[in-house]
């Protein structure tokens, strides 16, 4: 748990190269680069710059650590669904 969080952490602040946000050519990067294998459509860019601007609360272009952690709570909370679809299935 405590070492999600940090890759969490680690993941945001490489990707902005240490900057307050993520611009769209950083998000891209991130997006295809580590979430590929729990989102769809990860290969196209226009996937994503939706999903950018779905999340860019403050409308200024770029994801920032808590517009990041609300992607991040999306994604988990789709993994939560699937795991819950699967468990349901079994019983
Ligand atoms: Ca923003």
């Amino acid at each position: 748990m405590e070492s999600a969080i940090k890759t969490l952490v680690t993941t945001f602040i490489s990707s902005s190269r240490g900057k307050e946000s993520m611009d769209g050519k950083s998000f891209q990067k991130m997006v295809k680069k580590h979430l590929g294998s729990v989102m769809e459509n990860t290969n196209s860019s226009t996937a994503i710059k939706e999903m950018q601007n779905g999340l860019d609360e403050d409308r200024d272009g770029k994801v920032g650590f808590q517009e990041y952690l609300t992607l991040i709570g999306y994604i988990a909370k789709a993994v939560s669904d699937s795991k819950s679809a699967s468990n349901a299935e079994a019983s």
